[in-house]
């Protein structure tokens, strides 16, 4: 709802987990306080995993470093965060790697539609050494990237009709993520796509501002869009990796030590985080079901049909990303698909 996501400053939000602002404390410089607001709500695994990193980094500081977890877009969505550790108001935050390709565009690779074929080879890859390539891209916007955990395959729904086939994308008003790529992709398509924050998505899927939206099953689930959309078919288009975030003002001005911690609590929460989103897949489809929704399955025919429609989107990406640089990501996936 609009209330949850107007972005008040963070003195008036009231952290999720309940933990008191520690204001005096840090101007003594005894504490300090990390403030990480994410987009999805405290049903998601993206806030378990964030509840995990904050009991090992304030059990392994012994106190010194306090997190405050805001969920659901309570301090705004994940570009107004993500500009909010950039400008130190904000020490963490998790988005996908879509919006993120409006501070570094090499980001748009991670929407390149069927890029990863399985979340074994996604790990393998985002794990390595060219995960770790992109992580560094961050550096001079003043953004830490920490470790990269999961939002997932992503499916479409909408509230129109089954979508099968490449035709049925036809006239859609489809919401996407704030990313040219998708938009160009789902032009391609023949659909007629919307950018949107998050936090305005449901509203407007309510309202009938879209017809439909595209992200993994635990989202659609755990944040009830099944009471807004019908259908919702597996296309599992786009594999999205979040991007575990720290300001870097915040990060430089920690000890060796302490960056060593919040760096190993990140990766350790984040390997929790993937486990559990995974762990439920087949039971939210089920559920949505269960809910009412038609879920479609999309036969490899379809979905081949699908890439080729896409293919010269792709093909004009790999060109502003830079042919080398995509070259290394399709290798580095060979590799890991072996
Ligand atoms: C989207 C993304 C978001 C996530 C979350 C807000 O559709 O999948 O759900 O980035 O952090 O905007």
């Amino acid at each position: 709802d609009e209330s949850s996501s107007d972005n008040s400053s963070d003195n008036n939000a009231e952290a999720t987990d309940g933990t008191e602002e520690t204001e005096e404390a840090d101007s003594s410089g005894e504490t300090k306080t990390i403030r990480a607001g994410i987009g999805l709500n405290e049903d998601h695994p993206q806030y378990k995993g964030l509840l995990k990193f904050k009991e090992i980094v304030e059990e392994k500081t012994d106190g010194a470093i306090v997190v405050e977890t805001y969920a659901s877009g309570q301090l705004g969505d994940d570009r107004t965060m993500t500009e909010a550790l950039q400008l130190g108001s904000q020490e963490v935050t998790i988005p996908s790697t879509a919006p993120l390709a409006n501070f570094v565009p090499e980001y748009s690779i991670f929407d390149f539609p069927f890029l990863f074929p399985d979340e074994e080879t996604a790990d393998a890859v985002l794990d390595g050494e060219v995960g770790q390539k992109f992580l560094d891209m961050l550096e001079d916007q003043n953004l830490v990237g920490l470790a990269y955990w999961e939002n997932g395959f992503r499916d479409l729904t909408n509230s129109k009709r089954e979508v099968a086939t490449a035709e049925d994308f036809e006239g859609l008003k489809i919401r996407t993520m704030e990313n040219d790529l998708h938009l160009d992709a789902f032009r391609a398509l023949g659909a007629n796509p919307t950018p949107m924050a998050f936090t305005e998505l449901f509203t407007a899927m309510q309202q009938g501002t879209v017809d439909g939206q595209e992200n993994p099953v635990a989202t659609i689930y755990l944040e009830k869009f099944y009471e807004v959309q019908d259908y919702v078919s597996s296309t599992h288009h786009v594999y999205s990796p979040f991007v575990f975030l720290m300001s870097k003002e915040f990060y430089d001005g920690l000890t060796d030590e302490q960056q060593t911690i919040v760096r190993d609590a990140a990766l350790e929460a984040g390997k929790y985080e993937r486990k559990l989103n995974r762990e439920a897949n087949e039971k939210y489809v089920e559920d949505l079901q269960n809910e009412g929704m038609t879920y479609t399955e999309i036969t490899p025919e379809a979905r081949q049909e699908m890439v080729d429609i896409i293919q010269p989107v792709l093909d004009e990406y790999t060109e502003k990303i830079g042919e080398d640089l995509v070259q290394e990501v399709y290798d580095a996936i060979d590799e890991a698909s072996k």
